[in-house]
């Protein structure tokens, strides 16, 4: 009911002026252009069956111990009922990490302590693709303080020369609005960086875009179609925006990431971070919080198949 008249008032606003929405903080909602899959093949999929992660398609990013506000740790990701599931939460006794243990004296490893697990896993050095069209279906994780995160890298991304072309950060959605407004907890963002992450960074975003359903309960798909000329976004296969970055857009293969993050920084959970507002550091009704993936898939237009 709420959506319903959120939805009237959202299109009445548009009318006035298209960016009063935006303006107003409200989301935006997904336009009535469905993707044509008829131009794609699919090329690599993971629908998560069986009981442990499948190694030939991901694995975590080992040497990540501290994450922003918290830490990553493989046991924080498990595959179950033909999900991959990614856990978050406080943890009084700090894990213990194999990696760890074994490179310590040679990797300059942060030490896992008491604070806020969760983990990623990462297909870096084992699939890679450039262009097409990438999908995650998935349930995100009800919880402030924190956010999951469908996404796209290469070792081009942190190079600084003014353009994208070599290699761009593409978040094909990122989950930062639990109870962000009293109307809704459904807005998702997205959009792409590169340059880097110092001084020269290139930020673009399409804004924030709400969904029909509650997609801290529901399944969703969110989706980015990549071609030589931009990156255009998608909410179950209805397009939400377009970017044509100045700088280009990446002409690199770029691995595939699932994430969960918190807010903060050096292992330290701060308020505020990235607009996901503080954790209660209480035990509360919403942890473990849980990032519930059903599939990734990738595709790949048909002309660039030989
Ligand atoms: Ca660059
Ligand atoms: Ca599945």
């Amino acid at each position: 009911m709420l959506k319903a008249a959120l939805k009237i008032l959202i299109a009445i606003l548009i009318v006035i002026n298209p960016e009063l929405p935006a303006m107003l903080d409200l989301g935006k909602l997904p336009s009535e252009n469905k993707i044509d899959m008829s131009k794609f093949i699919l090329k690599w999929e993971d629908e998560f069956d069986g009981d442990k992660l499948d190694e030939t398609k991901w694995g975590p990013s080992w040497w990540v111990t501290e994450r922003k506000g918290g830490y990553w740790h493989e046991d924080m990701v498990r595959v179950e009922d033909g999900n991959l599931i990614i856990t978050a939460q406080y943890l009084d006794e700090p894990l213990e990490n194999d990696y760890y243990e074994k490179w310590k004296d040679e990797i300059d490893f942060d030490e896992y302590k008491a604070g806020w697990y969760t983990g990623e896993i990462t297909t870096q050095g084992k699939y890679e693709q450039c262009y097409g069209y990438f999908e995650v279906r998935c349930i995100l994780p009800a919880a402030t303080g924190m956010w999951s995160a469908f996404w796209m890298m290469n070792d081009g991304v942190t190079h600084v020369d003014g353009s994208g072309r070599d290699g761009t950060e593409i978040d094909v959605y990122e989950s930062f609005y639990y109870k962000d407004h009293w109307w809704g907890n459904d807005c998702v963002t997205t959009g792409v960086i590169y340059d880097g992450y110092g001084e020269d960074i290139v930020n673009y975003s399409i804004g924030k875009y709400f969904l029909e359903n509650d997609p801290y309960e529901e399944y969703n798909t969110y989706g980015v179609e990549w071609n030589e000329n931009e990156y255009i976004f998608y909410i179950n296969g209805y397009e939400t925006g377009r970017l044509s970055p100045e700088g280009g857009v990446s002409q690199n293969p770029e691995y595939l990431l699932l994430s969960c993050e918190f807010a903060g920084s050096n292992g330290i959970q701060e308020s505020d971070r990235h607009g996901t507002g503080r954790i209660e550091l209480t035990p509360g009704e919403n942890w473990p919080a849980e990032f519930k993936v059903d599939y990734v898939k990738c595709y790949q237009y048909k002309d660039l198949v030989k």
